[in-house]
Formats: C-alpha cells, sequence, structure tokens
C-alpha cells in the first residue's frame, strides 16, 4: 500500500512539472529512411502552454551533423523547402512540425541506415532559455496523401513524396 502511495505521489509530481513547463513536446518521431540517405526530419507536436509567444531556436542531433529548422513553400509549381530561423509556437497554441510543413531537418546523417525502430536523441533550444532533450523513435512515414497522389505530381523535397498540388496548396 505504502508503495502504491508513493507511486502516486511521484506520479502526480511529475504530472505537475509537466504542466509546470512553458513547452510540451508530444507525437515526436524521425522518418526511417533508405540505406545511404543523406538526410531525413523530425517531426512532432509543440505545445505553447504560456501567456507568451516563444520560438524554437535550435535543434541538435546525435545522428546528423547538422538539425536546420525548415518550411516548405510552392516554388514554380514544385514544393520546396527552405530554412527558418527560428518556429513561432503562439501563446496558448500548438505547432505542428509535420510532413509537407515545418520540419526539422537532419543533414549530413551519421548513421548508414536509419530504419524504423532505431531511437534517435534530439536537443531543442527555445526563445524562452527552456531546453528540452528528446529520445525520438524512427518510424516509416505511411502518409494519408500518398493515395491522393496524381500522374506526374511533383516530388515534394521535404518528405521525399509526391503529393497532389491541390494537396498541396492546402497546406501552405
Ligand atoms: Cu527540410
Amino acid at each position: 500500500m505504502k508503495t502504491i502511495r508513493l507511486i502516486a505521489i511521484f506520479l502526480s509530481l511529475s504530472l505537475l512539472s509537466l504542466f509546470a513547463s512553458d513547452i510540451q513536446i508530444s507525437k515526436a518521431y524521425v522518418r526511417a529512411m533508405p540505406p545511404q540517405a543523406k538526410t531525413s526530419a523530425a517531426f512532432m507536436l509543440i505545445k505553447n502552454n504560456s501567456d507568451k509567444d516563444i520560438y524554437l531556436l535550435s535543434a541538435k542531433s546525435n545522428i546528423s551533423k547538422f538539425a536546420e529548422l525548415h518550411n516548405v513553400r510552392l516554388k514554380d509549381g514544385m514544393m520546396a523547402m527552405y530554412q527558418v530561423p527560428k518556429i513561432l509556437i503562439k501563446a496558448h497554441s500548438t505547432t505542428s512540425l509535420k510532413s509537407g510543413s515545418f520540419h526539422i531537418m537532419l543533414i549530413s546523417l551519421k548513421t548508414k541506415f536509419l530504419k524504423a525502430g532505431q531511437k534517435i536523441k534530439l536537443n531543442l533550444k527555445f526563445s524562452n532559455t527552456q531546453m528540452i532533450d528528446l529520445i525520438l523513435p524512427v518510424k516509416k512515414i505511411t502518409m494519408g496523401h500518398m493515395k491522393m497522389k496524381m500522374k506526374n505530381a511533383p516530388k515534394c523535397k521535404a518528405c521525399n513524396m509526391e503529393h497532389s498540388m491541390k494537396n498541396s496548396m492546402k497546406k501552405m
């Protein structure tokens, strides 16, 4: 009984500390890549529990030389990604890092084969001085928008998949 009560206290304390932190990360993962791939990307939901806007300023990973903050835009009919200096997480809102939108680009992979089931480390730095260390699972992306692909659809450089322009436009 005593143990159970202790566990209960511990759980409620850790819940408290979760709610106390301004930034909360959920559904984080890294995209599995075929052997010899040089890049991958990390996706997640970033929630801002505070009354102030907070920016994600930088990322670092143990499996790549560089980790850049990226977004995606339509350029000359092609999905092109570009580096951004920071990613805004508005007060009391959630910013979604997802395929076809903001993402953390892992460049110059140190591992030869980033496959599903592996775990990688990611460190995130925010403008409120919060630092978050994450252990992310590597997952295969099975995307809904694969079903929506059209013939001759341009390849999205961020996710390396084809998706229909209509679908891409909606995401911009
Ligand atoms: Cu990118």
